[in-house]
């Protein structure tokens, strides 16, 4: 599919508009380097946003235009640390034949591990995952250590491009971003200050852990260089995970550590696995153990 028509602004734009319809938007400035740029080859646009409302400290974008060939859409939404409710993630990559899909509510705290956090936000929900799991098909073996940050609702797919596979995630995306906005609506602020502590570095580990394996960055590298990559992803993308606590990457995961002190480069330890859809329809983990031990 020639991809030129094709956008993720659409996308952007639903989250925003039905985000600004139930509360106020007030934009967060962006580091003026990062605002809009064009890749070294001079093929792709990337356009950033960010914005704050009541309860979500920050929630933003980063989409690449890259004409005919590549669109990437990276949009998050992160709670303020008074709150617990999930993180919205959707990251889509497509190439005028594939997309690679993960779309999803990701919990603060594991939804394998934490019962009543699953309870709290996933149970109710287990239907919007049913409704598309024919379409969007689980997306075959994956990195194991990214299934700690999915929640039982995940869809993680790889996609033809097609006009009507478009249809059907932007279709989609609505439905898990209204989800998304109805959990922050309900969610309660923390009774007390332990609370907001543990919710706080819940967020950091996993900034921390995107800001160093997410999957996207060799290819943003690639677009914009090493060093722009790094300040979008520190300081835009993952932003907060040099300010909301102290902990290193290795402190949160030592399984990374080399005998030099420095991060294993490699994405996984434990290699992909999960070949199949490891929970039930109710939202069950049924996936080998061996990541939660
Ligand atoms: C691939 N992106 C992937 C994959 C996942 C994700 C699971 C499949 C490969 C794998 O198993 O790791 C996404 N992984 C996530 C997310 C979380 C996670 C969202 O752990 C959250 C916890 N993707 C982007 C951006 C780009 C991008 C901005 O979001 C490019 C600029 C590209 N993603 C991209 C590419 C691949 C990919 C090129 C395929 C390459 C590969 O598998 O290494």
């Amino acid at each position: 599919m020639d991809l030129s028509a094709f956008s993720y602004q659409k996308f952007v734009q639903f989250a925003l508009e039905e985000t600004q319809r139930r509360t106020t938007l007030s934009p967060r400035p962006i580091q003026e380097n990062l605002k809009c740029l064009r890749s070294k080859d001079g093929n792709a646009t990337l356009h950033t946003l960010s914005f704050k409302a009541p309860k979500i400290r920050h929630i933003r974008s980063l989409s690449i235009e890259g004409g005919p060939s590549m669109q990437v859409l990276d949009f998050a939404a992160f709670p303020e640390l008074k709150f617990d409710f999930p993180i919205f993630c959707a990251n889509f990559f497509t190439t005028s034949t594939l997309s690679i899909i993960v779309l999803d509510l990701n919990p603060l705290y594991d939804a394998t591990l934490q019962r009543d956090y699953k309870e709290k936000y996933y149970r109710s929900l287990m239907p919007l995952y049913q409704k598309y799991a024919e379409l969007l098909p689980w997306g075959d073996k994956i990195t194991s250590e990214s299934l700690k940050f999915f929640s039982p609702i995940v869809i993680w797919s790889k996609i033809n491009s097609t006009p009507q596979n478009y249809e059907v995630l932007y279709a989609t995306f609505k439905d898990y971003f209204k989800a998304w906005l109805v959990s922050m609506e309900l969610a309660m602020e923390a009774v007390n200050e332990m609370q907001t502590v543990c919710n706080c570095e819940a967020q950091h580990k996993y900034l921390a852990w995107r800001a160093e394996k997410d999957p996207g960055h060799p290819l943003l590298k690639r677009l914009i260089g090493e060093n722009l990559a790094r300040e979008m992803i520190r300081q835009f993308l993952f932003e907060g995970v040099d300010s909301l606590g102290t902990k290193t990457f290795l402190d949160y995961f030592p399984e990374y550590h080399c005998v030099d002190g420095s991060i294993n480069q490699k994405r996984s330890i434990i290699g992909k696995a999960y070949k199949t859809r490891p929970w039930d329809a109710g939202g069950e983990f049924i996936g080998s153990k061996v990541l939660f031990t």
